[in-house]
C-alpha cells in the first residue's frame, strides 16, 4: 500500500510538469464592477498578481476590468475570481482570447 502511494506521488509529479512544458499562456478579461476609485486597481492586481501560474496583469480602473494572463495548467479562471473576490472586489469573465 505504501508503495503504490508514493508511486502515485511520482506519477502526478511528472505528470504535473510535463502539462506545464506544454501549456499555452491563456489571456482572460475580468470585468470588476465594485471598483469604485483609483486605488483599487492597485489592489486588484496585487491580489491577481499572487496566484500561482498568472504571468501577467492589467487593470483598468476607467474600463473596470482587469486582463489577466496566466498558465492555464497552473491555475484557472475560478482560482482568478476567486482572488479578486477575497480581496473584496467580486469579478466575472467578459471574454476570453486563445
Ligand atoms: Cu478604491
Amino acid at each position: 500500500m505504501k508503495n503504490l502511494i508514493s508511486t502515485t506521488g511520482i506519477a502526478i509529479i511528472l505528470a504535473g510538469s510535463t502539462q506545464a512544458a506544454s501549456a499555452a499562456p491563456k489571456t482572460v478579461t475580468l470585468v470588476i464592477p465594485s471598483m469604485d476609485c483609483s486605488v483599487c486597481p492597485i489592489t486588484v492586481k496585487k491580489a491577481l498578481s499572487q496566484v500561482p501560474g498568472v504571468s501577467q496583469v492589467s487593470v483598468s480602473f476607467d474600463k473596470r476590468q482587469a486582463i489577466v494572463t496566466f498558465d492555464d495548467a497552473t491555475t484557472n479562471l475560478d482560482a482568478l475570481t476567486e482572488s479578486t473576490k477575497n480581496a473584496g472586489y467580486p469579478s466575472t469573465l467578459v471574454g476570453a482570447a486563445n
